[in-house]
């Protein structure tokens, strides 16, 4: 489902270690819609990306029939709505007049993002062993409020807006790579089956959906990715 190099209406800037360019590759597998993914370089942006989201030069950008869409949570809310008759019906997906599921979406950027090691920058200072487990554990904390949330949103089906995947499935679940790279490299448990067993049990339910799968990262290659970058980015700080 992947690609369509015939027809690269849709396509995906980003890279595969992308907990946000997993959201939108998520939400088009849902839909059912083909993309076309443009893999980002390790360090160095590739053209269309600089040119797509000038503002922030971050990935993802979706590219539909050319024109740029930026942000993860902002083309959730656009694929849903651009391609709403494309795959079989996602009426959970986005529910922009449920304010819960925006909070917690937000709240989770806010609380979690710190486990996918984004910030190129702190990154290319190296991440410490001790700066790594405080994050593992404010994460895991977090954890605990979402699992609160996701009782309350579920309201006992599967997912947190009902019995399929939808907006804040995607926005929390593009974590669940990083948080099995997290454990294997702090020896600590990210996402505790005993600290939060309904969560854990929804993290499984996530992985195994036929949208999730494929696109899910392994913990191993995420932590020989994290190493890559580290490395490449302290050797491009210290260029002259
Ligand atoms: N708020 C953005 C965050 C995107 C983001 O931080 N992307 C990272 C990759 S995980 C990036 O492009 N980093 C490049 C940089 O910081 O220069 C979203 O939700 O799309």
């Amino acid at each position: 489902m992947a690609s369509d190099a015939a027809a690269p209406d849709v396509r995906v800037v980003g890279g595969w270690a992308s907990p946000f360019v997993m959201r939108v590759c998520v939400a088009l597998r849902l839909k059912g819609v083909a993309y076309e993914f443009l893999q980002e370089e390790l360090v160095k942006k590739i053209d269309l990306l600089l040119a797509s989201n000038p503002v922030h030069k971050k990935m993802p950008v979706l590219l539909h029939g050319g024109r740029p869409v930026c942000e993860s949570l902002v083309i959730l809310q656009y694929v849903d709505k651009a391609f709403a008759g494309a795959g079989p019906p996602t009426p959970t997906m986005v529910r922009p007049r449920r304010p819960p599921y925006r909070f917690w979406a937000e709240y989770t950027d806010a609380k979690v993002r710190q486990i996918a090691g984004h910030d190129r920058r702190r990154q290319g200072r190296g991440g410490g062993a001790g700066r790594r487990g405080a994050a593992a554990e404010q994460v895991a904390a977090a954890l605990g409020q979402l699992q609160e949330a996701f009782a309350g949103c579920s309201e006992g089906r599967h997912f947190f807006a009902g019995d399929d995947v939808g907006f804040l499935d995607i926005v929390l679940g593009s974590y669940v790579g990083w948080f099995r790279a997290a454990e294997k490299i702090t020896g600590q448990p990210v996402l505790d089956e005993t600290r939060t067993p309904r969560l854990a049990a929804w993290v499984a339910r996530f992985c195994a959906h036929e949208a999730v799968g494929d696109v899910m990262p392994d913990a191993g290659r995420l932590v020989e990715f994290g190493e890559a970058l580290r490395a490449a980015l302290a050797a491009s700080a210290s260029r002259p």
